[in-house]
């Protein structure tokens, strides 16, 4: 059993050893532990602080991509390098690294395929209250859209068995999180949630720098992977509304025409004709996305067995070599001492 921790990375040198110490050197069940970063574009010396800690692979983007990327690319990697099972954590120590047996138990008796740490939000000191709000929030609402039961959905700190790994699927380019859940509960992969601890504050978050910014990027991945994965429900809510709000306006007109005032609301005639037309078209808008999610769905039957078969063939085009550092710090090592070269 084979069990490789992904850590994405953005411009992590300072904290990275902090959270490499912390991670765990044996679980019991468990025969290997590799470790992997995935370098998003950093401009410091992340990757160089990575191959000094004693990292065992590191898959490296030329450029930023975005979280969301980075942890398909690790996934990808992951399951080249053959892992049973995947453990995504942060780099900045924000999970306390001894939980990670917690979270491959249920996929090591195999009771779950897909493992969510619950953090304690409400006594995490350095979160705001308006943060805890929102990340209750964002829960509930994939809760309802995936219909599950995980009760912190915005939580970076998971197990994935390979299984799980092999059907994952991303298409948002701001976080994964929500969407690997969503995507989940409707693909009925078994999912369960552990208490997990978490370490004091080393920095401030970056994915949460501003309220209205998390607010606007997570309810458009939510909304996009609901209309996704339940586009009938979600068109034929909008256009029984606008059919209903219709009818009830025609049946006022109908009425008030039986008492002769009708010629006194052919306004509301009109309206009643655009309200029925407007639902009739969502409705075909909603049986069309039905359609085409049915599609998506062979589709990705059929990535899951090519997947499958080429995963440990193909080698990731951002996996490095051993001891390979990108272009830019190989760069820096040449010269070392040199000012222009410090970190940016
Ligand atoms: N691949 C990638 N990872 C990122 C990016 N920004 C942040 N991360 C990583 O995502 C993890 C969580 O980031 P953090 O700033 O701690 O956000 P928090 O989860 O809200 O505390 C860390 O391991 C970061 O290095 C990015 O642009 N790309
Ligand atoms: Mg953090």
């Amino acid at each position: 059993m084979k069990l490789i921790i992904q850590i994405p990375c953005y411009n992590e040198e300072e904290t990275l050893e902090l959270a490499y110490n912390d991670l765990p050197r044996h679980i019991d069940g468990i025969d290997e532990i590799e470790y992997l970063i995935i370098n998003d574009g950093s401009k410091d010396g992340t990757v160089r602080r990575a191959r000094e800690l004693g990292f065992h692979h590191i898959v490296s983007f030329k450029q930023n991509k975005g979280l969301a990327k980075g942890f398909m690319a690790g996934i990808d990697a992951c399951l080249h390098l053959g892992a049973d099972i995947i453990v995504n954590t942060d780099a900045d120590n924000q999970y306390c690294g001894e939980d990670i047996e917690k979270l491959v138990r249920p996929i090591l008796e195999r009771k779950a395929d897909i493992v969510i740490g619950e953090r304690p939000i409400d006594q995490t000191e350095h979160f705001s209250w308006k943060k805890k709000k929102f990340q209750h929030l964002g829960s509930w609402v994939v809760r309802v859209a995936s219909g599950t039961d995980i009760p912190d959905a915005p939580s970076g700190f998971r197990a994935y068995s390979r299984e799980a790994a092999l059907r994952l699927n991303v298409v948002n380019e701001y976080t994964y999180t929500l969407e690997t859940i969503i995507q989940a509960g409707n693909n009925k992969t078994a999912m369960t949630s552990v208490p997990i601890r978490t370490n004091p504050e080393t920095r401030p978050s970056r994915l949460f720098s501003s309220m209205w910014r998390y607010m606007k990027r997570s309810s458009t991945v939510i909304t996009r992977s609901f209309v996704m994965y339940k586009p009938l429900k979600f068109f034929m809510t909008i256009g029984m509304v606008l059919m209903l709000a219709g009818a009830a306006l025609g049946i006022r007109f109908l009425i008030l025409m039986g008492m002769g005032e009708g010629a006194g609301h052919i306004q509301s005639l009109i309206l009643t004709a655009i309200f029925i037309m407007m639902g009739f078209q969502t409705l075909t808008i909603g049986l069309l996305g039905d359609t085409i999610a049915a599609n998506r769905k062979l589709l990705e039957d059929v990535q899951y067995r090519v997947r499958k078969m080429e995963c440990r063939t193909c080698e990731p085009a951002d996996l490095l070599k051993d001891g390979e550092l990108p272009a830019d710090d190989a760069e820096k090592e040449k010269t070392p001492g040199d000012d222009k070269n410090e970190k940016v």
